[in-house]
Formats: structure tokens, C-alpha cells, sequence
């Protein structure tokens, strides 16, 4: 069936290229027309505190208050906290700044209060001014694991913050994620009639996506659902925009491509956002049987968010449109 305007959109999203394009539907579509489903894959407890650092990334970028230079926690931080755990010998390797510190006292309060992650991240998100459902991928514990050449396994707040993305990955376990079920919000999103397009954000596809579509009955629901499933690309002209997903396919052994991308995707999703700088890559990718536009994917300004959001819900469109007709 083709979607009507007021069609809803299913945005997966990790980190912060994720919660750009995210912004970029959240300016373009009414708030009720926006799901953003958040990777809850690098979570854990620190200092006893309960961290999710991708629903934080997106929610302060709904909300307007991320820092733009950081690409995480809260714009204008400061950092007394910090300074005074260090000077008590506190474990200071992982950066928590002042406001930011409220968010994951104020979570700790939710979910010590019985609500679930789910709830606490909705009660968040009222607090901070935020129309749009932000929902994490599960209300279970999972747990991202990086597997190394040289060692054992690192949590993967170890290997990104601890150990700066140095270690040599060879494979990504995510513990706890067969026991794990998807949201309620996150299938019945899924499920939903008026759904117009699923949008794999252009976030890390090993440790940001591969943990949403891994949960049971996801990729079945995607399958089911009326809406395409779109990926945009997270690596264009053979790099990352951000983040070490171009250094994770070379230790894979796969080519930095956007093509090598599809390539990984293939089987899940039903069409292929890639940037102008890899326009030659796009016959390869419809080889694979993936339709494929191209565009600008990167998102400098506010104006390209909501051009590349306008874009991918169009190729939503064409692609509902060409399933109907065929
Ligand atoms: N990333 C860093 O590189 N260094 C940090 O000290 C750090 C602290 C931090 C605190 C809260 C939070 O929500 C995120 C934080 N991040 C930090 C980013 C985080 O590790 C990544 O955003 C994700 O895990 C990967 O997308």
C-alpha cells in the first residue's frame, strides 16, 4: 500500500549519527508520527549508576541540549563532579559531567521505583520537553561484549572509553540478548498499520544496529510490517563520519565501503541511502538486489537533517509504491 503523508516512521538509532537523522525527522514529522528506537546494547552500571548512553545521546538531541562538540552528554557541561571522584581516587575514565550526572541519578530513581526502562526513559523525556516516543530496544538486560585478538572479551564501554577503540576486535557477542525481548513500544511500533517506513539510522552497524535487529522477533516483525526497512549508510568515501566502524570492518577483514555496508545488511533491509561521494558504488549495491539512492548523508547543519529525512521518507514512499504496484 502506498503511505500517506501522515504515515509514522520507525527510526533505529545508536549513537550520534543515529540521533542526527533522528533530529532531522523530529523537525520534519509531527511528533506523533516518530518513533526512535534506541541500542541499549552499551549500557551497564558505573559507580552504581545506571548509564545508556545512546537513548541519552538521542534524548538530549531531541531535546536540544546535547554537546555538539563532544557528541555526548549535556551542552554547557561542567565537570566539579568529576574533579572531586578524581581527588578521591574515584574511577574517573569515563566522563560524567555535572547535568549529565542528574540524568542517571534521576533514572536510578525510576527504575529503584519499579518503572521500566521504558518508563523511565518516557518520564525523562516528558521532564526534558520531548513530544516524541523514544523507546529502548528492550527493557531487558543486554549487554554488548568486543572480542579481541589480543585478550580477554571487554565490556564495551571498556573498549570505546577505557581502551579508546585501540584493541583489535574480532567478533561481537551480545550477552543476554537470546533471554531479551523487544519493547512493548518498540513491536507494537513494528506492528503498527499507519507505519510508513522503518529507518536504520547511519550509526555503527556491528555494535549500534546488529544488537536491535538480534533481538528475538525483530527481524521477523521488520519483515511483517507494512513499511520498507531503509538503511543509511554510516561510512561514506571509505570512513566513518564518526566512531570506529570503518576500523572495526578492517580488522573484520571487510572492505570500508558503504558497499561492504549493504553488503552486511542484505537480507534486512529493502533499500540503501548512500552519500554523493559514493555514487559509483550504487550499481554494485542494486546488484545485490538493494534498491539504492544517493544523496547527501552528511549531516553538517539542521537543514541537512531534515533533507536527508525528507529524502529517506520518500524513498519509503517509492519503495511502498513500487511493492504495491508489483
Ligand atoms: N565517550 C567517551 O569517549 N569518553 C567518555 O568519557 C564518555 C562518557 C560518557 C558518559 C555518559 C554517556 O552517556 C556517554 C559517554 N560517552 C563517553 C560516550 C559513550 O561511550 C558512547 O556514546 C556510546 O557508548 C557509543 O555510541
Amino acid at each position: 500500500m502506498s503511505v500517506s503523508v501522515s504515515a509514522k516512521c520507525l527510526a533505529i538509532s545508536g549513537g550520534v549519527g543515529g540521533a542526527k537523522l533522528a533530529l532531522g525527522f523530529a523537525h520534519y514529522l509531527a511528533p506523533e508520527q516518530l518513533l526512535v528506537v534506541a541500542n541499549t546494547g552499551d549500557d551497564f552500571v558505573h559507580l552504581g549508576l545506571p548509564i545508556c548512553p545512546d537513548l541519552d545521546t538521542v534524548m538530549y538531541t531531541l531535546a536540544g541540549i546535547n554537546n555538539k562538540e563532544l557528541g555526548w552528554g549535556q551542552a554547557g557541561e561542567s565537570w566539579h563532579f568529576l574533579a572531586a571522584l578524581r581527588a578521591l581516587g574515584g574511577e574517573h575514565w569515563f566522563a560524567l559531567g555535572d547535568r549529565d550526572l542528574a540524568t542517571h541519578i534521576q533514572r536510578q530513581q525510576l527504575l529503584g521505583s519499579g518503572l521500566s526502562l521504558s518508563a523511565a526513559t518516557a518520564s525523562l523525556c516528558r521532564s526534558l520537553g520531548i513530544p516524541q516516543a523514544l523507546i529502548p530496544m528492550t527493557d531487558d538486560k543486554v549487554a554488548t561484549i568486543v572480542h579481541q585478538q589480543a585478550g580477554e572479551p571487554l565490556a564495551f564501554q571498556h573498549y570505546f572509553v577505557r581502551d579508546r577503540c585501540a584493541p583489535v576486535v574480532t567478533g561481537f557477542e551480545f550477552s543476554g540478548i537470546q533471554a531479551a525481548a523487544p519493547s512493548a513500544g518498540f513491536m507494537a511500533g513494528l506492528r503498527d498499520p499507519d507505519l510508513g517506513a522503518i529507518v536504520i539510522c547511519p550509526s555503527n552497524p556491528f555494535v549500534s544496529v546488529d544488537p536491535v535487529l538480534a533481538l528475538p522477533g525483530v527481524l521477523d516483525a521488520m519483515a511483517a510490517a507494512p513499511a520498507p526497512v531503509i538503511a543509511v549508510s554510516p561510512i561514506v568515501g571509505g570512513l566513518a563520519i564518526k566512531g570506529p566502524a570503518a576500523k572495526m570492518m578492517a580488522e573484520l577483514g571487510m572492505p570500508q565501503s558503504a558497499l561492504a555496508v549493504a553488503g552486511h545488511y542484505q537480507g534486512r533491509i529493502d533499500g540503501f541511502v548512500i552519500d554523493t561521494t559514493d555514487e559509483a558504488l550504487a550499481p554494485a549495491i542494486e546488484a545485490l538486489g538493494i534498491p539504492t539512492i544517493v544523496t547527501n548523508t552528511v549531516m553538517v547543519t539542521l537543514a541537512d537533517r531534515i533533507e536527508l529525512a525528507a529524502r529517506v521518507l520518500m524513498f519509503a514512499r517509492q519503495l511502498s509504491a513500487r511493492s504495491a504496484s508489483a
